[in-house]
């Protein structure tokens, strides 16, 4: 496989593999961000095609967010992890004002219809993610081992959680991302982020890719589709999309 130029070195790819996590990595430059900030968050104030949800797959109507996701600084370092055929399945935009309750501790493979659940994520900050504002905050290795998910509590905006007997929270990590900067975990990868009690907006987008492998067994809408982001869909498993056109909404 070519290296690109973002090659991951041999320490980042056991990094990955290791700790279930790598970065963060500069996406664009803080200013670079402040300038398409106002194009992102024209989508956010837009209903997509099917009116279903503001901040989930607006990669799929809109090209701003299509090129976000599929940047080349975070697709070449997925390929140096995963291979070089990659579909990207979903993305969901993370958005907390003051006063958002807390994402709880999980891992992302508990609520996903994906069979086998192979899933990379990249976390891009479009705001800063501060301590402040409810960064995301994850367990290094936490991935290495499955852990039942349980009810979750009214405070938290998920209806499922980790169960707190199986992981400790001592071990945690920081997260603190400047905008345009972005991190990579995998489906296991134990993460949440705390309530958001500062005036601090805080956006993030999720970027899931898979393999051709994986079989996705349930759509979001009838619009949802996977695009093809890298190499090619060799197994045929999957419900195909083209990327939106460049000149489209947003
Ligand atoms: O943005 C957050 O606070 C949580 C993100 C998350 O849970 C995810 O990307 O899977």
């Amino acid at each position: 496989m070519a290296r690109s130029e973002t090659a991951l070195t041999r320490e980042e790819m056991m990094h990955f593999r290791t700790q279930g996590y790598l970065g963060p990595y500069p996406l664009c430059s803080a200013a670079e961000m402040a300038a398409l900030r106002p194009a992102i968050e024209q989508v956010l104030e837009t209903d997509p095609p099917d009116s279903k949800n503001r901040v989930h797959n607006r990669h799929l109507d809109s090209r701003v967010i299509y090129d976000l996701a599929t940047h080349p600084e975070i697709l070449n370092r997925m390929v140096n992890l995963y291979g070089t055929d990659l579909l990207l399945w979903r993305t969901n935009f993370f958005v907390k004002y003051k006063g958002t309750r807390a994402i709880p501790w999980h891992q992302d493979f508990n609520y996903w219809p994906l069979e086998p659940p192979i899933i990379v994520s990249a976390w891009i900050a479009i705001d800063a993610s501060t301590k402040e504002n409810g960064n995301l905050q994850l367990i290094p290795g936490s991935h290495r081992k499955i852990i039942p998910h349980v009810k979750a509590t009214p405070d938290v905006q998920f209806q499922e959680m980790a169960d707190a007997g199986y992981y400790d929270p001592d071990q945690l990590i920081d997260l603190e991302m400047q905008p345009g900067e972005f991190i990579l975990f995998n489906e296991r990868t134990l993460h949440h982020s705390k309530a958001n009690n500062s005036n601090l907006r805080r956006i993030g987008l999720a970027v899931r890719a898979i393999i051709p492998i994986v079989n996705v067994l349930k759509y979001d809408s009838k619009d949802h589709g996977l695009q093809v982001i890298h190499g090619e869909d060799a197994m045929g498993f999957n419900r195909l999309t083209s990327p939106p056109k460049k000149a489209d909404r947003g």
